[in-house]
Formats: structure tokens, C-alpha cells, sequence
């Protein structure tokens, strides 16, 4: 016989199913006995006899043959009328880290981490994944249906991307080499490389020292380039659009996922652009509140998601003019003023999740900031090489997922989006 998932049960069906999954709940009553069994889809009530649940314990894996009957008072208006249970995977404990049915809020993230495979058992935390899952394959539908193509660039490489000096060294074969901060440098190169519009899923690395509620040292970047654009206008436009598609794509595929997340969804979005230093001044004479020069702190962008929220009843807005000596080498100057740049941030209820901006794209232009700044150009031959051969006009822009995972659920800690984290302490499970 065929396995189905709980979610393809129908009501009405009276027929003889396959179930396989994990025992969720047990309910040994004087005269009548029921499981709830879990399986990845969904959970069903079991009716069953109490020789068949002899030896069975909490988190036992089975496989359930019975008979589908309708029962208003059932979860999903269903129930299987078990026939024969098997186990299938024995447990091996005394007591559960914690509940899976029942689970209470209190359970330390900590310890949710520690019993990772654990905790992603209950069903508001798989929610997570399933909506990170569709935030992802909506980027994709999205960017393909755009005419963009998908890429994957190294992750080993040879020098920096974004300064500084965050980054994890590898021993590649007694060389020294480094985990890329973000696939900056070859998206461009894929421009370059005539496929013109590029994305990519993937990791990116930060050995930040920053043991924060928004900061990963692995994270998976989403990361978009793009060829003849006319400016960063062009590029906030289509960030735009993408988060229009991604929400509707959201609201169509995850509706039992985010009502387990009180969280509302915006109907429509028209998100403003505001220059770094009005918001500055904006928050100076609102609030108060200095900023550091040529950025926004975290208490800032808060502050000023607050206003925004209130002005103009939007929870994302661009910030952008960032200064030039705040940004990367890559980034490309305003015409009439070279201490600010055409570049953005997106801020999403008070968080940063995206970075972006129109590049350089002139090479004699490029090899000047480079050498203005002392880098090494050898290092960035490779990289300043597709500068020699028409590079047009090109910009894009990277949006952390677990960071818009997050602020779509509201979660306290960017560590909850995802599945195995990695932070400065921990590198396990
Ligand atoms: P940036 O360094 O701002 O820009 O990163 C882009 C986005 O990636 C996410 N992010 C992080 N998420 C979790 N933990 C971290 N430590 C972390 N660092 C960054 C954020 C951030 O907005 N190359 C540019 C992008 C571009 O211009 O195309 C870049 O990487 O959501």
C-alpha cells in the first residue's frame, strides 16, 4: 500500500491508509484510546485498542494501516481507526529534553539548540523553516521569471570582499586562503561574464566578534547583480517588487505556518527612500538620538522603523547616500558629490537585511579607489581583469535570510531562523 501524508487525509474518504510517522501524544483513556501521530506534513488522532499501544512511548517512530472516518470532534474533522500499529524506531531515554506536544516558551534557546533535531520537531518551529523554505523559492520564481539565471561562486578564495578584517582563514594545501564574506566580487564577474542578471543562494562567512540577537557567522546570503542599470533606483525597484511577489507568494503558501505566528503581512508596499543623513537628523530632532557618523546604530534603526511606521505606515525603508568612506571600494560615487555613494540599506521593522548599491564599473576608475586605498592589486587581478573588457553599468544587492526570516515572524533571535546555527561559540550540533 501507498504512504500518505496527513495532509492529504480527505474527510469522507472511508478508506484504508498507510501512516507513517512519530507518536506526538498519547491518551489512554478508561474507555477508549487515542495517539496523535505526527509526520511531516501534519498531525491525525488515532482510535486504537490498548493491545496496540503496549511498549509504545512518546517520540516512538510507526506505521499505522487503518481505516479514515469522519469525526467533527477531531482535529481536521478526522480520525484512522487503527488496524495494526508497528514501531519502527525505538526511542532511548528516560525523560525528553523537553515537550514536543505542549511545548512550553520557557525551554532556553540554548537548550532548543543543543537538542536541535529535537526541537525542529515542534511544529511552530518547523513553521520557521517551511516559511524560510517558500522566502527562498519565491527569490528564485521571482529572479527567474525576471530573467536572471542562478549561479554558485566559490566559497574558498583568495582575498576580500567587504574590508576589514572579518574573516575565517583556511589551510588550503599550505596556502593561506579565506571563507568568503559574500559572493560579491564574482557575481560582478558573472555580469562581466555576459549572463547579465545573476543570483545566488548561498553561505557567506563573518568571523564578526559579535555575539548579538542579529549576527551568524555562517548565514546564507541572497544575492542578486545586475548589468546596464541606469542607477540604484533601478535596483531598490526590484528589491521591491521581489518583496511584493514574496509576501503574496507567502500569504498563498504558508497560511497555517504564520497563524501560528500572529504576524501580519502587508497588503501593499510603497517603501520610502530616505538619504542616511535626513534620517539622521530626523532622529536628532525626533528623539534626540545621535548617530554615529555615516551610519545609523542599532537603537537608531529602531527609532526611526518607529517613525517610519508612523509617517508613512510602512515597516521596511531605504536608507541611502551612505558615505564614501563607510562603504566597500566597489561602490559607485554620486556624480556631483564623491563623499557619498549610490548605494542603500533596507531596514525591516528595525533591522538591516539588506545591503546594496550601484558598482563601479570604469576600470581605470576601479584600479584608481584601489590604489587610493592601498590594496594590493595583484591580490585583485583576477577580479579588476574583467574590468578591461566592457564591463556596463552594473549594481545589486544581498538580503540575509535568516535575517528576513526573523523580522516576517517577529523572532526574538535570528538564531531561531536557522536550522544549525553557527555563532562564536557555538559549532555543534
Ligand atoms: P552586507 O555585508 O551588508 O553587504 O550584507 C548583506 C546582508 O547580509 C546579512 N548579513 C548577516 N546576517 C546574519 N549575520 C551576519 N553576521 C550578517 N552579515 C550580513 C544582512 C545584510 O544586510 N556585498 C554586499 C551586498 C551587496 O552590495 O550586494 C554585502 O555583503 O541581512
Amino acid at each position: 500500500m501507498k504512504r500518505t501524508f496527513i495532509k492529504d487525509l480527505k474527510v469522507c474518504e472511508e478508506e484504508k491508509v498507510l501512516l507513517r510517522g512519530w507518536v506526538h501524544k498519547i491518551r489512554d483513556l478508561a474507555s477508549v484510546t487515542f495517539v496523535m501521530l505526527r509526520d511531516k506534513s501534519g498531525i491525525i488522532q488515532l482510535v486504537c485498542t490498548k493491545e496496540q499501544i503496549k511498549g509504545l512511548r512518546l517520540e516512538n517512530s510507526i506505521e499505522v494501516t487503518g481505516m479514515v472516518r469522519e469525526n467533527e470532534k477531531a482535529l481536521g474533522g478526522i480520525e484512522i481507526e487503527a488496524e495494526k500499529i508497528d514501531m519502527v524506531g525505538k526511542v532511548y531515554y528516560d525523560k525528553l529534553p523537553f515537550e514536543i506536544q505542549g511545548y512550553k516558551t520557557k525551554v532556553s534557546l540554548e537548550t532548543q539548540l543543543d537538542y536541535r533535531t529535537m526541537s525542529l520537531r515542534i511544529p511552530k518551529k518547523k513553521a520557521i523553516f517551511k516559511i524560510q523554505n517558500e522566502i527562498e523559492e519565491s527569490f528564485r520564481r521571482f529572479f527567474k521569471e525576471n530573467d536572471f539565471e542562478e549561479i554558485h561562486t566559490p566559497k574558498i578564495i583568495n582575498s576580500g570582499t567587504e574590508g576589514g578584517s572579518e574573516m575565517f582563514t583556511v589551510d588550503y594545501f599550505g596556502r593561506r586562503a579565506f571563507l568568503a564574506q559574500s559572493p560579491q566580487f564574482y557575481k560582478q564577474m558573472m555580469v562581466g561574464a555576459g549572463f547579465e542578471r545573476v543570483f545566488e543562494v548561498g553561505y557567506a562567512y563573518r568571523a564578526e566578534l559579535h555575539n548579538t540577537y542579529r549576527h551568524l557567522n555562517e548565514y546564507i546570503s541572497l544575492d542578486v547583480e545586475i548589468g546596464f542599470i541606469k542607477d540604484e533606483k533601478d535596483l531598490m525597484d526590484i528589491e521591491e517588487n521581489f518583496l511584493r511577489y514574496m509576501f503574496k507568494h507567502l500569504k498563498e503558501t504558508c497560511k497555517e505556518e504564520l497563524k501560528l505566528y500572529d504576524t501580519e503581512l502587508p497588503d501593499e508596499l510603497n517603501i520610502p527612500r530616505i538619504p542616511l543623513s535626513e534620517a539622521q537628523e530626523i532622529l536628532l530632532a525626533e528623539y534626540g538620538k545621535k548617530s554615529p557618523v555615516g551610519n545609523i546604530d542599532n537603537e537608531g534603526e529602531l527609532l526611526f522603523a518607529q517613525y517610519v511606521k508612523e509617517k508613512y505606515n510602512c515597516d521596511f525603508v531605504f536608507l541611502t547616500e551612505y558615505p564614501t568612506a563607510k562603504r566597500p571600494m566597489y561602490a559607485m560615487e554620486c556624480e556631483d558629490n564623491p563623499e557619498i555613494t549610490k548605494s542603500f540599506d533596507l531596514i525591516y521593522k528595525g533591522l538591516e537585511i539588506t545591503t546594496g548599491g550601484q558598482r563601479i564599473h570604469d576600470y581605470e576608475m576601479l584600479k584608481g579607489k584601489m590604489e587610493g586605498l592601498g590594496l594590493d592589486l595583484e591580490a585583485f587581478k583576477f577580479y579588476l581583469d574583467t574590468f578591461k573588457y566592457g564591463m556596463p553599468p552594473h549594481g545589486g544587492f544581498a538580503i540575509g535570510l535568516e535575517r528576513i526570516t526573523k523580522q516576517v515572524l517577529d523572532l526574538s533571535n535570528i538564531r531561531e531562523a536557522a536550522l544549525f546555527p553557527r555563532d562564536m561559540k557555538r559549532i555543534e550540533p
